[in-house]
């Protein structure tokens, strides 16, 4: 099974996060998340590892707005040229705001600081110097994904069968940035760019299993048709983002009945988890698209620090082959999961009931 990684995800490696209560802790979503992951899949005999390809910014933009793709490059870099607006020194080690927009009034400010509340939805999405370089080889590890699973599905002699599979080792996430918006340890969404592009080549469907709505995913696509967009994740009455992931919100516009959320209380497991999966699938195989892609939190297992369900390891197996049980071509695209030490095994499990069918 290819996977696409790349070692550009380190510039990413924010000092802290700033936890519910205004705790300091250290950045959950960190580089070592990435070598669990890796050293788990290193051990598999299926994994084919690979440098993602660089695929510049029109993938990008044609899913997030040019201001705010705009302010993610230069905000670093306006950020140390602001000795006056940012205040002490120690503020430094990375752009963060304390003022956040309702944007009741569509006003963007020319302040950098007025536009980091504006752009960001809440404390998580810390900007350090190499956040927007690391976002992109995330995207591009999307990107390289969704060309490699459509070159597979359009060329009858590749030995990858009609379903072939690739996992996109992306990091930092995405699910949860919206067209102009940065949340959620999230800055461009790489299920949504990937999505994007296959769904030139036809219809797509994007199913979110990780622990928290995929609500960046949500605005993305809230208004299309050719792209289903479907969230399992933990009821946002009382989980982050709080604010998107409701069972009432199905789309609108011409993407009217194009959006399904599925919120799920606190402490299920793998029966319950698997039940509602299978409601899931059932209206990806109705909607019959030619593509699908999987935003893949690992962030509902049980031990995770973040997430409150208590999904199994036997349960990723059980999720991982009733979704390879559609059958359609699939990238898998990482999202959350904060366990390190159960992290990489999660994945490799998951993963392996695609990496079977995919030979
Ligand atoms: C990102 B992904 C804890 C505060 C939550 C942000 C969580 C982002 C999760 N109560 N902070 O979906 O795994
Ligand atoms: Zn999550």
């Amino acid at each position: 099974m290819k996977i696409f990684y790349s070692e550009a995800h380190r510039f990413h490696d924010p000092p802290f996060e700033v936890f519910d209560g205004g705790e300091r802790i250290p950045f959950l979503e960190n580089p070592e998340r990435m070598d669990s992951i890796l050293s788990a899949l290193r051990k598999t005999i299926w994994a084919e590892i690979t440098e993602p390809s660089d695929f510049g910014l029109d993938h990008i933009l044609a899913v997030h707005n040019a201001d705010y793709v705009s302010f993610l490059r230069s905000a670093w870099f306006e950020w140390q040229a602001s000795k006056t607006e940012a205040g002490l020194e120690s503020t430094r080690q990375a752009l963060l705001p304390a003022t956040f927009a309702l944007r009741r009034n569509p006003h963007i400010p020319s302040s950098l600081l007025g536009r980091a509340g504006y752009y960001m939805m809440d404390l998580s999405a810390v900007i350090v110097e190499g956040t927007f370089e690391a976002a992109l080889s995330s995207a591009n590890c999307a990107l390289s994904g969704a060309t490699w699973i459509a070159n597979a599905a359009n060329n009858p002699s590749s030995s990858s069968g009609d379903s072939p599979s690739a996992f996109a080792l992306c990091r930092p996430p995405g699910h949860h940035a919206g067209k102009d918006f940065a949340a959620g340890y999230c800055y461009i969404n790489n299920a949504a760019v990937a999505a994007n592009l296959l769904s030139t080549l036809g219809k797509v469907a994007i199913l979110d299993i990780d622990y928290h709505s995929g609500n960046g995913t949500q605005d993305i696509f809230y208004e299309r048709p050719d792209v289903l967009t479907i969230s399992i994740h933990a009821d946002p009455d009382n989980e982050y983002p709080y604010y998107a992931g409701y069972s009432n919100e199905i789309g609108s516009g011409k993407g009217l009945n194009f959006h399904r959320n599925f919120p799920l209380p606190k402490g299920v497991g793998d029966t319950t988890y698997l039940a509602a999966l299978h409601e899931a699938a059932e209206l990806i195989y109705n909607f019959a698209p030619r593509y699908l892609v999987v935003s893949f939190g690992a962030d509902i297992y049980d031990g995770d620090p973040l997430g409150n369900f208590n999904v199994s390891s036997k349960g990723f197996l059980e999720i991982g082959n009733q979704i390879a049980g559609l059958k359609l071509p699939t990238l898998v695209i990482m999202e959350g999961g904060y366990n390190n030490e159960a992290l990489g095994e999660n994945v490799a499990i998951f993963l392996s009931a695609f990496a079977k069918s995919s030979v």
